[in-house]
């Protein structure tokens, strides 16, 4: 019904037709309690995701996915894990874009999505902010729409939100430091900042959790700059940063994996050590497999998970959307925290006490990304 509805709604458009009229998606977008924090395993890639979804008809499930880009090892792993999902074999189509980190290219690959008709869509939001028109849009044309990862700020029109709770991942980041100098007999925190994309709910949260633990325990941040997301940026703002604070810093957050090789790169031309017996301690985000064993090999003191696998859970929502039923309206994937010593062994964040993972090589190998 929903792919007939698309059909003729595009027709219409080509014939200049005024196109308007009842969302067949509307249901599942108006409903789902906003304080739905259900918890998900995603990251263990369960069977649910080999499971065929259940389309009624028997007809193939399209989908549109908006993505990001292409700027991490994060992303590698959140595209492969769309692919293997939504491939011919799970009934579904997969209409893939990578927008470069580009928001204008994203916003037109939604609007493609809707006019060629798929059956839902699937966005990865660059920036949190500019999304309310295009949402109605999809919404007009009664295509569910499933945000995965980054999210929307401005607007509440799609079914579902899948992914992580970056502001956690930052406060997490926070006490483990605050654990680990106190058992170290550190004093005196001077932090050196590498952020995220500028206006990725991803960035905003972790610098924002990070910031309040600073702040509490009176720490200096002596800068905080954007290294993109990528190992490239990571290297050019640690180049600078190790020309302007060159012996006055002892603490580097990467707010995410590549930007710690970049970071590392840099500080091993300085001649500045950093891990496990350096003068620098170097934590990172994400936990992507070879940089947990950079944890394990020392290199990195500390890393916080984000889980990239949403696309099981996706797949789930759209299940359920297909059977009539109302999704949750957030749902958060399960991480994990990884750290080079056993000195610290849990951390309490917003009153929840976390276990803080030892990362010894089968821990590493262990790792499903
Ligand atoms: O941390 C980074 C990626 O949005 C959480 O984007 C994601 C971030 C991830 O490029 O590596």
């Amino acid at each position: 019904m929903k792919k007939l509805y698309a059909i003729l709604l595009a027709l219409a458009l080509t014939l200049s037709l005024a196109a308007c009229g009842s969302s067949s998606g509307g249901d599942a977008q108006q409903s789902g309690g906003n304080d739905a924090q259900q918890s998900s395993d995603a990251g263990s890639g369960s069977g649910d995701a080999q499971t065929p979804p259940d389309s009624g008809s028997g007809d193939v499930i399209t989908v549109g996915f908006a993505q990001v880009g292409h700027e991490s090892d994060w992303r590698t792993a959140s595209t492969k894990s769309a692919q293997d999902v939504f491939s011919a074999e799970n009934g579904y189509e997969l209409a893939f874009v990578d927008c470069d980190n580009d928001p204008a290219k994203q916003l037109e690959a939604v609007r493609n999505f809707i006019q060629q008709g798929v059956d839902y869509i699937i966005i990865d939001p660059i920036v949190a902010t500019g999304w309310d028109t295009v949402l109605t849009e999809c919404e007009d044309a009664g295509i569910p729409v499933i945000v995965i990862d980054r999210t929307v700020d401005d607007s509440d029109k799609y079914v579902s939100w899948v992914g992580s709770d970056f502001k956690v991942e930052g406060l997490a980041c926070g006490e483990w430091l605050k654990a680990y100098a106190a058992d170290k007999g550190i004093t005196e925190i001077n932090a050196l900042v590498i952020e995220g994309s500028v206006g990725a709910s991803a960035t905003i949260g972790r610098t924002d959790g990070f910031k309040e633990i600073a702040d509490r325990e009176g720490w200096n941040i002596l800068a905080s700059q954007s290294g993109d997301f990528t190992e490239a940026g990571g290297q050019e703002v640690m180049e600078s940063f190790c020309q302007s604070y060159k012996g006055q810093f002892n603490v580097v957050i990467c707010q995410n994996d590549n930007e710690a090789a970049g970071a590392r790169t840099a500080m091993d031309t300085a001649g500045i050590t950093y891990g496990v017996g350096g003068d620098v301690i170097l934590v990172s985000f994400d936990a992507n497999k070879p940089y947990v064993q950079m944890v394990c090999d020392g290199k990195i003191n500390a890393n916080f998970e984000c889980n990239p696998m949403a696309a099981p859970t996706v797949s789930d929502i759209i299940q359920q959307l297909e059977k009539g039923e109302t999704p949750e309206k957030e749902v958060y994937v399960s991480e994990h925290w990884f750290a080079a010593e056993d000195n610290v062994t849990s951390i309490t964040v917003n009153g929840e006490t976390q276990e803080v993972i030892h990362a010894t090589q089968d821990v590493v190998d262990a790792r499903p990304y």
